[in-house]
C-alpha cells in the first residue's frame, strides 16, 4: 500500500523513533509499504517516522551502475548504531519530506553501522559514498531531524523564504477555490 509521507513542517517528524522489539508481520508490512510509497514516489531512501509510523526502521535503494533501481539492493535497517563515522564529504541531498528543496550537506565519509534486518539478526555494513550519506540522513529522521537543520545560517534563511512564499501562494490559490 502507497502511504501518506509527512512533510515540513509536520511535529511529527521532530520526534525520536522507539527501538523495535517485535520482528512480526505488522514489522514486515510496514516495511514492503515502505518501500512501495519510497518507489511511488521516486525516493531512494525511507524512514519509518516519514510515512508516520515513530519506530527505529529505515529503508535505502540506490540506483545500480546501469542507474537502475533493483529492489535485490534493498536494505533494510532496523535499530541503527553507528559505530563509526570518519572523514568528510558534502552532498547536494533532498528529502520526500521536504520537497522541491535540495542543498549541500556536511556528513562523514565513511560508516560502520550496526543494525538488525527485518528477522531481527544482527548485522553490520561498512559504507562510503552515497550510500554512507544516505545511512546518516535516514538515521537523523529516526532522531528527529531533518537535512534542513543540518545546513548553514544563510542556506537556511534561504529555505524559510521559499517556504514562506510557496505558503502563501498555496493559501491564496486555496481561498480563491473555498465558498
Ligand atoms: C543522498 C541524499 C539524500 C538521501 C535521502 C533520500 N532522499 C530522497 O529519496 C529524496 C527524494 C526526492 C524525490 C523527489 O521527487 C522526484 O524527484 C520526482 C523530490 O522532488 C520533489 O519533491 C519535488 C525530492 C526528493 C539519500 C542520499
Ligand atoms: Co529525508
Amino acid at each position: 500500500m502507497i502511504l501518506e509521507v509527512l512533510t515540513y513542517p509536520d511535529k511529527k517528524l521532530y520526534q525520536r523513533s522507539r527501538e523495535i522489539v517485535k520482528f512480526d508481520k505488522n514489522l514486515h508490512e510496514l516495511l514492503d509499504d515502505m518501500y512501495e510509497t519510497m518507489i511511488a514516489k521516486e525516493g531512494i531512501g525511507l524512514a519509518a517516522i516519514q510515512v508516520g509510523a515513530p519506530v527505529r526502521a529505515l529503508i535505502i535503494n540506490l540506483a545500480n551502475e546501469e542507474g537502475a533501481q533493483d529492489k535485490a539492493d534493498l536494505i533494510e535497517v532496523i535499530n541503527p548504531e553507528f559505530l563509526l563515522k570518519e572523514g568528510e564529504c558534502v552532498y547536494q541531498e533532498g528529502c520526500l519530506s521536504v520537497p522541491g528543496f535540495y542543498e549541500e550537506v556536511k556528513r562523514a565519509a565513511r560508516v560502520k553501522l550496526k543494525f538488525q534486518d527485518r528477522f531481527g539478526e544482527p548485522r553490520e555494513i561498512d559504507a562510503d559514498g552515497l550510500l554512507a550519506i544516505a545511512l546518516q540522513h535516514e538515521n537523523d529522521h529516526l532522531d528527529g531531524h531533518l537535512f534542513i537543520e543540518r545546513i548553514g545560517y544563510n542556506k537556511r534563511k534561504k529555505f524559510d523564504k521559499e517556504y514562506k512564499s510557496k505558503k502563501s501562494k498555496k493559501d491564496k490559490k486555496d481561498k480563491t477555490r473555498s465558498p
